[in-house]
């Protein structure tokens, strides 16, 4: 569909909404992933909270299966105000939002007990405002587990096992970085340019969670999952800025309760979902295997070295490590 036939399918929908239930603001959202996906529900919940807490004034649709384009496109949309809402991975963000450089760093974090405490915390607090000047506030943070190198080839199990494979990463500076310090050649591209790219042998691979691996059916071109768990990024949900700050006071305290209420939600369903996902890509032939991950960690110093470059973000390393 054309990106006008989306808008005008747009303004249709929140005429509809408007008829069917009086003075009633949709908000439009984005998700790259599948209906039924941990992030789709945790914004849907969202959806849900406001509906409720606000008498019906608000309601969230989603656009999900990246119906509104790839992240790149959709955090333009929502920057813009073609749409009020989106979920994204914080990646994307890497070279706009300097301080979401910290949480994208590989193995900054020790485990999600360990990224939790850094993100509920006045680190994640530092991050929320860093959003603001690129005209976006954060609604809440969300799981989305560890990310690993999947591939069509063998399995990795030392970094030697890495050298000169093609990886797609995550559209980041960082994540090509990370791969060239371990030996490989990184491609960022679009998600949804994966799976064909694995199939033509344009790429060997590309690294994501198991929820990721298996609803974007990349275990079909790629069976051999190594655990490498080089990063614990969270997702981040985010409302253009003028949208919220055009809220009463009354209804951003909605907002940011519904939002905070959603991530229980969502950290429940992603827990379910890793641990389904996980059986289910066993199923369906995948191969995975454990990687001792401290020669990994070892080769990261180069990526930290060129990224952590000023004393702001270097504060910042210093107490997400000293975090318990
Ligand atoms: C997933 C993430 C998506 C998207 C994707 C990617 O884990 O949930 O938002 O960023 O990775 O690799 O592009």
């Amino acid at each position: 569909m054309s990106f006008t036939g989306i808008a005008a399918r747009m303004a249709l929908a929140s005429w509809l909404m408007i008829g069917a239930a009086g003075a009633q603001t949709v908000l439009r959202s984005s998700d790259t992933h599948p209906d039924g996906y941990p992030t789709v529900e945790g914004v849907k919940y969202f959806g849900e909270l406001i509906g409720e807490r606000t008498n019906g004034r608000y309601a969230v649709e989603v656009y999900h299966s990246a119906q509104l384009g790839e992240e790149k496109d959709t955090i333009e949309q929502v920057r813009s105000g073609v749409i009020e809402l989106n979920r994204v991975s914080m990646a994307p963000f890497n070279g706009t939002v300097r301080e979401t450089i910290v949480p994208a760093l590989p193995y900054i974090f020790r485990s999600e007990d360990h990224m939790h405490a850094v993100m509920d915390g006045p680190i994640g607090d530092q991050i929320k405002a860093a959003f603001e000047p690129a005209g976006l506030v954060v609604l809440a943070f969300y799981d989305a587990g560890a990310r690993s190198f999947y591939n069509s080839k063998k399995p990795i199990t030392t970094v030697a096992d890495l050298a000169g494979m093609k990886f797609r990463v995550i559209q980041s500076d960082i994540f090509v970085d990370m791969a060239s310090a371990l030996g490989a050649n990184a491609t960022p591209m679009p998600y949804g340019e994966v799976y064909s790219s694995i199939e033509t042998g344009v790429i060997d691979g590309a690294e994501n969670n198991f929820p990721s691996f298996d609803t974007a059916r990349h275990v079909e071109v790629a069976k051999y999952f190594s655990m490498d768990e080089h990063t614990i990024l969270p997702e981040v949900f985010v409302m253009n800025k003028a949208a919220f700050d055009a809220l009463s006071g009354e209804d951003q305290e909605i907002f940011r309760q519904a939002a905070a209420d959603s991530v229980a939600r969502q950290r429940e369903l992603w827990a379910a979902k890793n641990a389904e996902s996980r059986a289910a890509v066993e199923a369906a032939g995948a191969e995975i295997n454990e990687v001792d991950k401290q020669p990994f960690i070892d080769a990261m110093k180069p990526v930290y070295d060129k990224h952590v470059t000023d004393p702001v973000l270097q504060k910042m390393v210093d107490e997400v490590q000293a975090t318990q």
